[in-house]
Parts: C-alpha cells; sequence; structure tokens
C-alpha cells in the first residue's frame, strides 16, 4: 500500500469518526420532549412534598423529590381561563380586557399571537393539549355565554388554531355544559340527528324545551348544588347553563379521569419518535368531584380528597407510559396547577366537613380567587430524568416565565416581554428568580418584590361568603414580609412607610395607575 493510499485513508478514517461524533452530538442535544401536567385547583398544601397535610400524592411526590421543588412558583392568576391565558402566551392576563373565568365564551388568545405550542411547532415538535381548555371557542362576538357556538359542525378558532396539532379537550369546565369531548374541533360522539343546544342565561328558553333543572327539579340530582350550578342536570350533577341534545355525545364524570389519561397515553406512544408537546390539563380537583369508585372513600376526606388521589395516580401511570416507551429520559416534566384551593365551590361534597386537618393552602393565607398568597403560590416543580438533579428552590418564579424559559430550551428566538428566561434555574437550580411579579385575581391586582407583597385596596366582600375564602379586598394598601410573615397575618403598611411608597411606585411602573377599583384613589 503507497504512503498516499494509507493517507488518504486515515483522512477518510477520521472524516467518518468526526461525522459519527457529530450526529452522536447531534442524537443527545435533541430537544427534549415537553410535558406540563396542569392540574385544576389545586392548592399549595394539596401535594404532600410541599405540606405535612394529610393526604398524600406520592407520584406528584416523586417529581418533586427527584426533580426541582419551586416553594415560590406562582400562576398567573387565582382563576383558571386568565392563568392558562398567561401560561401560553407569557403575558399578563390583566394586559386583556376584562379577562375572567369563561362560561361559553369565545376565543380569548387571538390567533396572531406567539403561544408556547407554535414556538415548539417551528422547531419541528408535534404538539397536543389532553383535557381542560376553558380559553374560549369560536370568534363570536367576544361576549362571555353569549350561546354563539354552534356545536353541531367544525368548531373554530379553538387550540388547533393557537398551535396545537391535536385536541382533545373538555370546552370549559367540568361543572358547565356543554358536557362533551371536542377532537380537534369536533364533539366526539356527535349524532347529527341529535344536534346540541347550548345558552347560559336563558332560563326560559330551557323551561320551554321541557327538561329538568337544579334548581327546579333537585330530587333528580345526586350532587346538590350549594351556589349557581342549578342549570341543566347531566349524569344527576347540575350545571352551570342550559343544554338539550348530544345524547349519546355525553360524557361520563366518573370515567374522565381515565379517559383524559388514556388520550395522554395514546399521544404520547403515537408521537415518541418525534419531539412532542403535550399539555395534558387535568380536571380535578375542580367541582363536580367525581372519583370513579376505585377511589371512592380512600382519601377519608369526601371526593375532593379522592379526586387529588385519583389525579396523583394518573400522574404515576403516565409517568409509566414514558418509561416503558423508553422516553422518560429524554422528556422534561413541568407540574403545576392553574390557581390555589377551594373547599366549597357550588355543591354539597363533604369538602369543608370531612377535611380534618389538611391545610390544602398550606400555611398561606386565602385560596382560590384571593389575592392573598394561597390565591396564586401553587405547586410547581420540574422534573428530567437524569438530567435535572433533585433541588429545592426559593427563587420567584412563575408561570408566565414558561414561555421564555421553553424557547430558550429549546433554542427559539421568542421572548415576552413579561415573561423572564428562567430556563437555568428550571433545568439547573442555578441563577436568579424573577425579582417581582404581579399577581391576579378576578381582574384585580396585588404586587411581590422580594419578600415583600403589597395589596392595594379594592372595595368588595373581603370574605366570599359562598366559598369562605379571604379575597384580599380592603380599604386600604396593605404590606406583607412573607419571610417573617408567610401567612402574611400583620399588615405593615402603617410601620413602614418607605417601604409601601416603593413597592406603589414600583407596582405603577408596570401595571400603570389604573389598578383598583376605588374611586379617586390618592396615591401620594
Ligand atoms: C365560578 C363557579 C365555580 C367555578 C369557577 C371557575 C359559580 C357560583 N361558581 O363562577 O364553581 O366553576 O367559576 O373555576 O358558578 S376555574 O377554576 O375554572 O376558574
Ligand atoms: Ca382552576
Amino acid at each position: 500500500m503507497t504512503s498516499k493510499l494509507i493517507n488518504q485513508l486515515c483522512l477518510i478514517f477520521f472524516i467518518s469518526l468526526f461525522l459519527g461524533c457529530k450526529s452522536e452530538k447531534n442524537y443527545s442535544s435533541k430537544n427534549p420532549n415537553i410535558i406540563i401536567i396542569y392540574t385544576d385547583d389545586l392548592g399549595y398544601g394539596d401535594v404532600s412534598a410541599y405540606s405535612k397535610g394529610t393526604l398524600n400524592t406520592p407520584n406528584i411526590d416523586k417529581l418533586a423529590n427527584e426533580g426541582i421543588r419551586f416553594n415560590n412558583g406562582y400562576a398567573s392568576s387565582a382563576t383558571c381561563s386568565p392563568s392558562r391565558y398567561a401560561l401560553l402566551t407569557g403575558t399578563y392576563p390583566w394586559r386583556k380586557t376584562d379577562l375572567r373565568v369563561i362560561t361559553g365564551g369565545s376565543l380569548v388568545i387571538d390567533t396572531t399571537e406567539i403561544t408556547i405550542p407554535k414556538i415548539l411547532k417551528n422547531k419541528g415538535y408535534h404538539t397536543g393539549i389532553v383535557g381542560k381548555w376553558h380559553l374560549g371557542l369560536g370568534s363570536g362576538d367576544g361576549v362571555a355565554g353569549s350561546g354563539i357556538i354552534d356545536y353541531n359542525s367544525y368548531i373554530s378558532p379553538g387550540p388547533n388554531q393557537v398551535g396545537f396539532d391535536y385536541s382533545h379537550i373538555m370546552p370549559d369546565t367540568q361543572d358547565r355544559v356543554p358536557t362533551v369531548y371536542i377532537e380537534n374541533g369536533n364533539v366526539v360522539n356527535l349524532d347529527p340527528d341529535d344536534p346540541i343546544d347550548v345558552n347560559f342565561f336563558h332560563q326560559n328558553k330551557h323551561d320551554d324545551y321541557g327538561l329538568p333543572t337544579g334548581l327546579k327539579n333537585p330530587e333528580l340530582t345526586s350532587m346538590k348544588w350549594h351556589h349557581g350550578h342549578n342549570g341543566s342536570i347531566v349524569n344527576g350533577v347540575p350545571r352551570i347553563g342550559y343544554m338539550k341534545g348530544g345524547e349519546k355525545a355525553l360524557w361520563s364524570d366518573i370515567d374522565m379521569a381515565d379517559h383524559f389519561l388514556i388520550k395522554a397515553q395514546e399521544y404520547i406512544k403515537e408521537n415518541k419518535d418525534n419531539p412532542f408537546f403535550l399539555f395534558y390539563a387535568l380536571q380535578q380537583p375542580h367541582v363536580p368531584r367525581t372519583p370513579h369508585p376505585r377511589f371512592e372513600g380512600l382519601s377519608g376526606m369526601g371526593p375532593r380528597g379522592d379526586v387529588i388521589i385519583e389525579a396523583d395516580w394518573c400522574i404515576g401511570e403516565l409517568y409509566k407510559t414514558l418509561e416503558t416507551e423508553g422516553i422518560l429520559e429524554n422528556t422534561l416534566i413541568i407540574f403545576s396547577s392553574d390557581n390555589g384551593p377551594v373547599l366549597n365551590d357550588g355543591y354539597y361534597d363533604d369538602a369543608v366537613e370531612k377535611l380534618g386537618d389538611h391545610t390544602p393552602s398550606g400555611e398561606l393565607r386565602g385560596g382560590k380567587y384571593s389575592l392573598f398568597e394561597a390565591g396564586t403560590r401553587v405547586p410547581f416543580i420540574t422534573y428530567w430524568k437524569g438530567k435535572i438533579k433533585p433541588g429545592i428552590s426559593d427563587e420567584l418564579i412563575s408561570q408566565i416565565d414558561l414561555f421564555n424559559s421553553i424557547s430558550e430550551i429549546v433554542g427559539a428566538e421568542y421572548k415576552s416581554s413579561d415573561g423572564k428566561d428562567l430556563s437555568n434555574l428550571i433545568l439547573r437550580n442555578k441563577g436568579n428568580g424573577r425579582e417581582e411579579l404581579i399577581l391576579e385575581a378576578s381582574t384585580r391586582t396585588a404586587y411581590r418584590k422580594g419578600d415583600w407583597v403589597m395589596i392595594p385596596p379594592y372595595k368588595g366582600q373581603a370574605i366570599s361568603k359562598y366559598v369562605n375564602i379571604e379575597l384580599g379586598n380592603s380599604m386600604d394598601f396593605k404590606l406583607y414580609n412573607l419571610k417573617d410573615d408567610p401567612s402574611q397575618r400583620t399588615d405593615l403598611s402603617e410601620r413602614e412607610p418607605e417601604k409601601l411608597k416603593e413597592m406603589i411606585e414600583s407596582f405603577v411602573k408596570i401595571r400603570g395607575r389604573d389598578f383598583s377599583n376605588i374611586e379617586n384613589l390618592v396615591l401620594e
């Protein structure tokens, strides 16, 4: 063999080695699958890794103990639709006029807005949502509850128009009609000879149908309504709103958890060979709490505790699917909740009576609907087997930050101005969290900076008489230091006037002056 030939062979050998390494490198740096597991109304103290409550959530605990458990993680809002909007768009929900809980309203995400699934689609991901949507459907006239959605034909715009390749959803909430699943814009199992008619305001129209309601026929309900929830009765549960038709399409409440789990597992199996994004939005423990019979009584706390155990089981099953499909180590899992906890949210279901020593809010004050901490501070966990090292973080992080952080993780350019790139914190527990954050509850806003929280004055009940939660309304500015006083028991606004002034000024810089519904509010 001539030395020239040997040189050439060596060159070929090194080039192929180089190319081999390159493809190896490409493979190992392949973008991970991303799953956001999002519970509905699960409190800071409902996860046993967070609190010494009396419920056990071993599968969520596993994610928390073997991933990063954030102790200062927030939903943007103390209710559902605004939080979901903020999570998907990285934008504060109060920037949208009057964005509140949706009841049959139209889509609140503009189809031109950038969303997490759109970012990921651009990077070659397949994107899917399974579970609760609650961001509105159809373009309508934007009036919540106007009953303008025609469920009998293709429903658009919806999740598939804002970035999801696949959607299998419950339209609003489990307590609202229509009680049907929608897959990629079509009601599942709809019989064209039995069309669906839905409205939210016209009980008279419903009376014309001659159909029973929770209001008129409580004897036909197996779950009793406490406030609201006295419209159509489906599966013995009275709901918000009125519905006629769609008999074959009606969901089974006790099978809902299994139904969404199976859809999520199918989605994972079908898409395991490419990077995928799955938004797995569980319905628990929102009302009506309808555990499958195999979970009934397990918590000793009534249906609310039982459905939390059911949700935890679902998460364990999803985890096993990732394991058996061999993709667990290439999947980033983010776990959180859309808002804080509530006990009686409209039905008599023993949530209050059987609570015992359990503390859904942990040591935090308030709950769902509240500007106090328990409204928005929620369990927040990141997990990636073999990549994320177990840790605990006290850094401040919001679901609004997932937009920028996920964008960074997959090497995309998109950044929202409200969000922060906290990818280092999420993946490595390194670096600082955000310095400040606006908290929102039913369009009211408060402000956290460092350990300090300032709540502006708001008119309205101090305690909601229905759900028995302190809402954070008062006639004065309130100031709390969470380091010394995590339960917000001591108002420091009079003792710390300089701090209060500084907080108001920083808050106004982001929020503008139009943040309190007290007329003629004087700031100086
Ligand atoms: C409220 C409902 C409550 C719940 C909430 C939405 C009444 C009286 N109360 O209007 O039961 O459905 O809306 O919850 O109807 S959320 O978690 O989706 O924001
Ligand atoms: Ca919720």
